[in-house]
């Protein structure tokens, strides 16, 4: 397994839950499409019950999207998307639930943080809407930076990459650095590779065993000259190149890979039919296993319970030492934030 680089304990996000061990996320989609729920939870009612049953097996977190990012799928106004998710949010909140808004309108997060969510989960990484990283800033809430190429409609047109992790990250990267310009403190800024957006099977799997090059971004443009070139193993380091001259930066990664059409694919029968979503549950609990071993900082997923064992198992299994040569550790004199 590739040596970790990021930890619940070692990266607490401000103003979310801190914990010894990699968080949980659950998803409550108030949507009649979402490719993996569509339609289950698209009352308030039914969603407000909803996220406290996930908050009660334990997530950590609960996230709130009313807008589908299924591929193909087309984009509803920002007045319906507030319409779902707000009075959701509002009631989670007032029972003490820890809430995230997932949308890509500033507009939307708004009105979701007035409403108590404590974190923006943004798929487009702050590309479809240039006022959300400017809002995230104000606000002074954290903020989840996902890998994004374009909208539904015709992103798998743009799942074309040499080299997925290089690429990932150099883009991920120069987005870190425009949400910076716009005045976000790196130390609300979370990562997520995006699997599923914009990427093929092959791409999400490169991607999982390379979460640790992925919450390593090297430093300025152009470090980091092929997968994993600015990390050494255990270790976060300068990058790699000429212009690699700032420090490394760190960041926590949240992983989505739950219910994702990649496992559906993975576990297809002989004649090449895939696996349901619901069917993936259990593949998705081994991603969290393998994805909090390796030292993510939260799963997002729609089954709560086994993946809420998972990330316990991955914690006592990095605690007695299998995160190769104690670099939870060893490194925390490099860490940027
Ligand atoms: N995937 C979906 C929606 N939101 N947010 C983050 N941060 N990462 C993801 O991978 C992600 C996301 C799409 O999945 P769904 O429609 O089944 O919820």
């Amino acid at each position: 397994m590739a040596s970790s680089l990021v930890s619940g304990q070692r990266f607490p996000v401000p103003g979310l839950p801190s914990r010894d061990r990699c968080l949980v996320m659950g998803v409550v989609n108030v949507t009649p499409d979402s490719f993996s729920d569509g339609g289950a939870w698209l009352g308030a009612d039914a969603a407000v019950a909803h996220g406290l049953e996930l908050a009660a097996q334990g997530a950590d977190i609960v996230d709130v999207g009313g807008e589908s990012t299924r591929p193909g799928a087309q984009r509803i106004s920002a007045e319906e998307e507030i319409r779902r998710v707000q009075p959701v949010i509002a009631e989670l909140a007032r029972s003490g639930v820890p809430v995230s808004v997932d949308t890509m309108r500033a507009r939307v997060a708004e009105l979701a943080l007035e409403a108590g969510a404590r974190l923006v989960n943004d798929v487009s990484g702050g590309l479809a809407d240039p006022h959300m990283p400017r809002l995230v800033a104000k606000a002074s809430v954290p903020y989840v930076v996902v890998h994004w190429r374009g909208h539904s409609h015709d992103m798998n047109s743009r799942a074309l990459y040499d080299d997925v992790v290089r690429e990932v990250r150099d883009e991920l990267r120069r987005r870190v650095d425009a949400v910076m310009a716009e005045g976000v403190d790196p130390s609300m800024i979370v990562l997520d590779p995006g699997l599923g957006f914009s990427k093929l099977s092959e791409h999400n799997w490169r991607l999982l065993a390379a979460l640790p090059d992925i919450a390593c971004l090297g430093a300025g443009k152009g470090a980091g000259k092929g997968a994993g070139a600015g990390a050494a193993p255990g270790g976060c380091v300068r990058g790699a190149g000429p212009d690699a001259d700032g420090p490394p930066r760190r960041f926590p990664v949240l992983v989505g890979a739950s219910r994702k059409r990649f496992l559906g694919r993975l576990l297809a029968t002989a004649d090449g039919t895939p696996r349901s979503f619901s069917g993936s549950d259990d593949a998705t609990v081994a991603t969290t296993a393998l994805a909090a071993a390796a030292g993510a900082w939260c799963v997002r997923v729609h089954k709560v319970p086994a993946n809420a064992d998972a990330v316990r198992v991955a914690a006592a299994w990095r605690a007695a030492g299998n995160n190769a040569g104690g670099n939870a550790g060893g490194n925390a004199g490099e860490d940027q934030r």
